[in-house]
């Protein structure tokens, strides 16, 4: 069977989870990456079966999770992270979830995947129109929403058998005026649809690792109920 590590999961209402239950309703085996600060919400809400309706597969059995990683995309390895966000209380109490501790972990744990899905996107100025976005807003959708795959997709690749398949999830905002998506995230699209070209090519030629992305039609997830969609 394959192994696939869906990064974006923290409830039952999103992409990454309706993505992760196709997936083990065709065999695969799932991991999930979840961001730190909704990990202690999203691990008690499974243990106590929170999600138990929705964890039903088309044969009726229950999809499993093999093993939630906590992860931060916005920061590649410990050094990177500042101390405000290491002494945080959302943050001490878990470890190893930069991105190349995930994919250490994950290496240890397990010793290779297939698939890996991108399903995580963060604007913290979303709301704003572009004309009214900070840098800083700006360089933080870019940072959670685009560098994300590019860094996860690095860590993995050496621990991605040949064949396997990478996949994100983007908006037509990237190419199309869109207004209330602001705050950088329609730029963040251009370059995560971009990025996928260049890393299809060079992850292709050098591992045989397929990169897509899909634009997404409307879900109501948390994410998207946040702006207003
Ligand atoms: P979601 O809230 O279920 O997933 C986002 C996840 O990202 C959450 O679990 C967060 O905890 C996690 N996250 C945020 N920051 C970080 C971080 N730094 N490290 C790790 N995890 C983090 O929402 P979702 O399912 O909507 O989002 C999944 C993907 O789908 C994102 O890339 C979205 O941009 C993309 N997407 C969603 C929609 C939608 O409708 N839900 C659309 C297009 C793309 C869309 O907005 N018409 C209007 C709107 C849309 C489509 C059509």
């Amino acid at each position: 069977g394959k192994r696939a590590f869906v990064a974006g999961v923290a409830d039952d209402n999103g992409y990454g989870w309706a993505i992760a239950k196709a997936l083990a309703a065709a065999g695969a085996e799932i991991l999930v990456g979840t961001w730190v600060p909704a990990l202690n919400i999203f691990e008690t809400s499974l243990r106590r079966g929170k999600f138990d309706e929705s964890r039903r597969l088309p044969n009726g059995s229950l999809m499993e999770i093999i093993k939630v990683y906590p992860l931060d995309a916005v920061y590649d390895t410990p050094e990177d992270v500042p101390d405000d966000v290491r002494t945080n209380k959302r943050y001490a109490g878990a470890s190893n979830w930069t991105v190349k501790e995930v994919a250490e972990s994950v290496k240890n744990d397990f010793g290779s995947i297939d698939i890996l899905v991108h399903s995580l996107a963060n604007g913290p100025e979303v709301t704003k129109p572009l004309l009214e976005t900070s840098r800083k807003g700006y360089l933080a959708a870019i940072s959670a929403s685009s560098y994300s795959f590019v860094s996860l997709l690095k860590h993995f690749l050496p621990i991605m058998n040949p064949g396997g398949a990478s996949i994100s999830l983007t908006y037509i905002a990237s190419e199309r005026t869109i207004p209330g998506y602001g705050g950088g995230m329609s730029s963040a699209k251009a370059a995560l649809e971009s990025d996928t070209m260049v890393l299809a090519f060079e992850a292709g030629r050098k591992h045989k690792i397929r990169v897509n992305t899909i634009s997404a039609g409307p879900l109501g997830s948390r994410a998207a109920k946040a702006i207003g969609f």
